[in-house]
């Protein structure tokens, strides 16, 4: 059982600030109030991202700045908790007027399912998260030492399973939330509790000190795994028997994050431990979630992740205390085949007569561009649709559940504003992903969504020359190591190491069934076309057929395969 003692001697400072926080309050609200300062005090800061938001600073002026002594330009990263990534017309409307009011006239979709708004600035946050709250979203919990938003495949259109599994993710979120009233006190303006001091149980599940770190939770529907399960602290795989969903394979200990030259930090794949009946999802999911939240570490939050704790434990040690938890064993996990953990891109017919259209949004930025003004088509296009939008954990959008009657009027508007369903992009760039990197994120240590789209245009380059520019070939980037689109279990990973400076990873399973391997070291724009380009020439003159990209380079000797995350450095 938790106990809400102080933090252990050597605990990590974070441990002290949730300890010290009542409950996620701490001095929030007061910090808000500040007119001195664009930004909040250190300790809020960490304690605001239980509340979904992030101080930022724009690192594009940051020297200037500093040169005349000025303050950072302090803004904030608010993003959306949104469980499968489902949202209406009319939450996108008032997302996309929020994004033109406060957020610099840009939104994100990010690699896990959800919205982010950017550049908020101090004294707008608060009505930004209240015109959230009058749409029926919020911000809880997408960040922080909490469970953060669960993914599920977001295709309403091959069964009612797909139904059902979002149905499970909107029940994992909800269950797994802080109970603390600190959210609606601070940014809605409920009164505070009696006394400031909360009930005694006010977090039943989390204590007052949540959990050591992050914790994520992701639901594959076979043959996608476009939510990359086994990146995931915790993976549920559907099991369906004749278009019945019969249970769901557990897999634990999956996360992408580590430091560049820390062999003790590592990515790692999720691991099966058997299969639960579906109505025990939740049940499960508390099991792994106290598991963690009582024995990860809370010392080293660099190693304070689920996937350390099973390793340094052993995997048997983890499931037995999870059975122990639940009351019963597990079942025997149930095969599955993966086929991919791309989008299916384009229209496509579902069930119940309607239809569904994947657009494909590089590396998930939504804004006015002189030639292409997404920002403006997307709300047009949100005006007239009736039915909703859902995003793909690959930072694209599908505009879901469209009547056969709506379908000419939604595909003229794309057509006007020459919204892309994939098919016209080569291989690799639709099946590629960035990061956001800068100038908004404070651990970028190169550019990623900034430098990906003239990467691109050098690699479709080489690719039309090998005549493969309609294979697809998963590569995603990020501009440091701690992996925000999955770039380790790409078949061509990137990560930054420097400004302009990339550490090459090769050999990922196109299905995200393995990770990648370091390959080459530092290398600038011109050093990673020039040695991807006599790769790309051998696997088209030798692979066997239907090989992937990511098979084929482990095949011919470029890099040895990764079998495990403890392997991944050697
Ligand atoms: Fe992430 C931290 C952006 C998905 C692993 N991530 C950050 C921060 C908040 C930077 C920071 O700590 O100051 C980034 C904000 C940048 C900005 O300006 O917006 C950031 N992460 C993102 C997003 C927006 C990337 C994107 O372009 O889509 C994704 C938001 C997801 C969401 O909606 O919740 C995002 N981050 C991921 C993923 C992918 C996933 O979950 O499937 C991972 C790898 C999986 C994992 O968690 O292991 C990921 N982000 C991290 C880590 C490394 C964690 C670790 O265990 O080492 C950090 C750093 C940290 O937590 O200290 C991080
Ligand atoms: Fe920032 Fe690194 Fe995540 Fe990219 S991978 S968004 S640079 S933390």
């Amino acid at each position: 059982m938790r106990e809400n003692n102080p933090p252990a001697p050597g605990s990590s400072e974070n441990e002290t600030i949730k300890d010290a926080s009542n409950y996620l309050r701490g001095g929030i609200a007061q910090g808000l109030r500040d007119a001195i300062t664009g930004g909040i005090a250190p300790p809020d800061q960490q304690l605001l991202k239980f509340h979904g938001m992030y101080q930022q600073d724009d690192r594009d002026v940051r020297l200037d700045r500093q040169r005349q002594k000025l303050e950072p330009l302090y803004s904030f990263m608010v993003r959306i908790r949104l469980p499968g990534g489902v949202c209406t017309p009319q939450q996108y409307l008032d997302i996309d007027r929020l994004a033109r009011d406060y957020g610099g006239d840009s939104l994100r979709l990010t690699t896990r399912q959800t919205f982010q708004l950017h550049t908020v600035p101090k004294p707008h946050l608060r009505e930004t998260v209240r015109a959230l709250h009058a749409t029926l979203l919020d911000t809880v919990a997408a960040c922080g030492d909490v469970n953060r938003n669960v993914m599920c495949n977001p295709n309403p259109f091959l069964s009612s399973l797909h139904g059902e599994v979002y149905t499970w993710a909107k029940r994992l979120s909800e269950h797994l939330l802080p109970r603390t009233r600190a959210y609606h006190e601070i940014w809605l303006g409920d009164e505070l509790v009696a006394g400031g001091e909360p009930p005694d149980g006010e977090e039943p599940m989390y204590g007052k000190h949540y959990l050591p770190r992050k914790f994520k939770i992701a639901i594959a529907v076979p043959p996608s795994n476009d939510v990359d399960v086994f990146a995931n602290d915790l993976g549920f795989i559907a099991i369906a028997d004749v278009g019945q969903l019969v249970g769901f394979d557990v897999t634990v200990g999956g996360g992408m994050g580590m430091s560049h030259g820390e062999k003790a930090t590592y990515p790692r794949l999720g691991d099966g431990i058997g299969l639960c009946q579906p109505e025990e999802a939740i049940a499960v999911a508390e099991a792994v979630l106290t598991t963690q939240r009582d024995f990860g570490d809370r010392k080293e939050r660099k190693h304070a992740r689920l996937k350390y704790t099973i390793d340094d434990r052993g995997l048997d040690w983890f499931r037995g205390e999870v059975e122990r938890r639940l009351g019963h064993a597990l079942a025997p996990a149930r095969p599955f085949a993966f086929a991919g953990n791309g989008d299916r891109y384009g229209w496509v017919k579902g069930v119940g007569d309607t239809w569904h259209c994947t657009l494909f949004i590089l590396s998930g930025r939504i804004r006015d561009q002189s030639e292409r003004p997404l920002l403006t088509a997307l709300r047009e296009l949100a005006h007239v649709h009736k039915g909703d939008f859902r995003l793909t954990p690959n930072q694209n959008l599908m505009i879901a559940n469209v009547s056969e009657g709506d379908k000419p009027h939604i595909d003229a508007l794309l057509e006007r504003y020459g919204l892309e369903d994939g098919h016209r992009q080569t291989g690799l760039r639709r099946n590629a992903l960035a990061c956001v990197a800068f100038p908004s994120c404070g651990q970028a240590m190169a550019e990623s969504e900034r430098y990906l789209p003239s990467l691109l245009d050098k690699l479709d380059a080489v690719l039309r020359a090998a005549g493969l520019e309609q294979d697809d070939i998963v590569m995603r980037i990020t501009g440091c190591p701690n992996g925000c689109a999955r770039p380790y279990l790409a078949e061509i990973g990137l990560v930054g190491k420097n400004l302009g400076k990339y550490n090459l990873y090769l050999g990922g399973g196109f299905t995200g069934e393995r990770l990648n391997k370091l390959y080459r070291e530092g290398l600038a724009d011109e050093e990673i076309v020039s040695t991807l380009t006599p790769l790309i020439h051998h696997y088209a003159r030798e692979r066997t057929t239907g090989e992937r990209f990511g098979d084929f380079v482990i095949r011919a000797g470029y890099v040895k395969a990764t079998q495990q995350g403890k392997d991944f450095h050697d």
